[in-house]
């Protein structure tokens, strides 16, 4: 069976340990190859390796860089059916997905970051004559990334590439549950010829790998994607290290459609901003509140629309949504639509396991479900479920909606329906969110903030905000 190695010090490695995970094929529910179960030693050989590149890694003209990044992406292009069949593979997601979405957009990562080096400047700050000061933007030194499962390769590469650009040497940990594509893609920046030691990809469980990352004193910041849960239990061990964070979480969030909204536009779109990536978008919009005067229309259109969705096997072409990504996740998902019935919530499509034949007839797959009849601070309407299920709710008024939008504890991304730009301007100011979409949904730009407000996070990613992240500040003051 394949084993996935470690990429440390610019070498594929075993783990030190010489110990393996099983890493399932969510479509088929089999074990498909093993990955290593690292630990705090490996962490210790990456970060080691990281401390000794970074004074190289840091003085390589920026110019150098983006072009070590830059081939790094036009080999991720070179190779994007191999590596969106390995996320689909790891996953669960349709290939299609991983073609159109995850995999184009790690290669824009590495680009966008790449060049927007070369156009990062710094402040000054003159003062009348008497002195002026420069801000100098300095790499930090050893930094560490963490990122989940559901978009493995595009949040992996989306904290790696800012890193880089400014000059850090990474010890980067890929969910233990879709480890392939980072192992790809280690093998990619070797061919690219990243210098030893810059990336070191250390594989294995969150306690074992994850942790020593956040508790390792010469790691002086972490960027993590994931559960509210966990970034709770880094942000303990971190801030008393008074290391930097950046933490993006979980969100619960707010799909809010307009009587006067393009109707169609509104329909075609909420269907993915429901199911696509089978819900397991931080970014999906999992609680629909539709104006009184078209809920009934748009719930029966929404509901025939779901109904004809097809769940089947992630290689087909034709294939809507594809595998949850484990079976721990599918059985969490599942629990909670039989929480919303005892909530007192009517099933209107979907609601259970699908079963496939053949191959994948042990697979992890479920229905898109629409759930209706719920309040709105319920367990199922306040708790993220991060799985194809959303829930239908009737509104009558812009502040009533607003309220009810804002009664969760996130706050990551709300999407707003309406023709009316006054409306739209109001959500957009009220709405308690580090996102607001209107008339679109995950239109992205990648040099805006990207990030949550309340339980949906700490700090925020993209453009330069990711640049000034990953630096430290020196004020240098000139008398004159
Ligand atoms: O996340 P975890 P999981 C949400 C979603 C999902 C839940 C759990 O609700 O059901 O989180 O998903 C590593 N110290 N999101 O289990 O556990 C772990 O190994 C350091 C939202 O995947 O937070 C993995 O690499 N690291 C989300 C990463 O943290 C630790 C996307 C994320 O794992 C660690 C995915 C520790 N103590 C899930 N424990 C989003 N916002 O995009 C685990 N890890």
């Amino acid at each position: 069976m394949e084993k996935i190695l470690n990429y440390i010090n610019g070498a594929l490695v075993e783990p030190i340990n010489n110990a393996y995970l099983d890493n399932y094929n969510p479509s088929i529910g089999k074990v498909y190859n093993q990955i290593p179960d690292s630990n705090e030693k490996d962490i210790d050989l990456g970060y080691n390796a990281a401390n000794e590149a970074f004074s190289g890694w840091s003085k390589t003209p920026k110019e150098e860089r983006s072009k070590i990044m830059m081939r790094i992406a036009d080999l991720i292009e070179e190779n994007l059916d191999e590596l969106a069949k390995a996320e689909s593979m790891d996953n669960g997601k349709p290939v299609k997905l991983a073609a159109h979405v995850d995999i184009p957009r790690a290669a824009s990562n590495m680009r966008f970051f790449a060049t927007a080096i070369l156009h990062y400047a710094s402040e000054s700050h003159e003062m009348d004559g008497v002195a002026i000061n420069y801000t100098l933007r300095k790499p930090i030194g050893v930094v560490g990334c963490i990122s989940p499962w559901n978009l493995p390769l595009y949040l992996f590469t989306w904290k790696i590439a800012p890193a880089l650009a400014s000059g850090n040497c990474v010890v980067a940990k890929p969910s233990e549950v879709t480890p392939m594509t980072a192992y790809l893609f280690s093998k990619l920046c070797v061919e690219a010829g990243l210098p030893k030691g810059v990336l070191n990809i250390i594989h294995g469980m969150g306690p074992s790998v994850g942790s020593p990352i956040t508790t390792h004193p010469g790691i002086k910041a972490i960027s993590f994607t994931g559960g509210t849960a966990t970034g709770k239990a880094i942000a303990k061990v971190a801030a008393p290290m008074f290391k930097k964070l950046s933490l993006e979480l979980g969100g619960k969030n707010p799909n809010i459609i307009f009587a006067d909204c393009d109707f169609d536009k509104a329909l075609k779109t909420t269907m993915l901003s429901s199911f696509a990536n089978q819900g397991q978008i931080c970014l999906c919009g999992s609680r629909i509140f539709v104006e009184r005067p078209i809920y009934e229309k748009f719930r029966d259109a929404f509901v025939a629309k779901t109904k004809q969705l097809k769940v089947g096997n992630p290689n087909d072409a034709d294939t809507n949504l594809g595998a949850i990504v484990s079976k721990a996740h599918l059985e969490k998902v599942l629990s909670y639509v039989q929480l919303a019935q005892e909530e007192g919530g009517t099933v209107l499509a979907g609601g259970n396991k699908v079963q496939l034949e053949g191959e994948l007839s042990e697979g992890y797959f479920m229905e898109p479900t629409i759930i209706e009849g719920l309040a709105f601070d319920c367990r199922t309407n306040q708790e993220e479920i991060f799985g194809p299920v959303v829930t239908i709710m009737p509104f009558d008024t812009e502040e009533e909606v607003v309220d009810m939008a804002n009664s969760t504890e996130y706050g990551l991304a709300a999407t707003v329906w309406t023709q009316d730009v006054g409306k739209s301007t109001r959500l957009g100011a009220s709405l308690a969110s580090g996102i607001v979409w209107v008339n679109c949904w995950l239109v992205r730009d990648l040099r805006t903030p990207f990030g949550g407000v309340k339980n949906s996070g700490v700090g925020r990613e993209g453009g330069f905000n990711a640049l000034n992240f990953f630096t430290e500040q020196t004020n240098v003051c000139i008398k004159l």
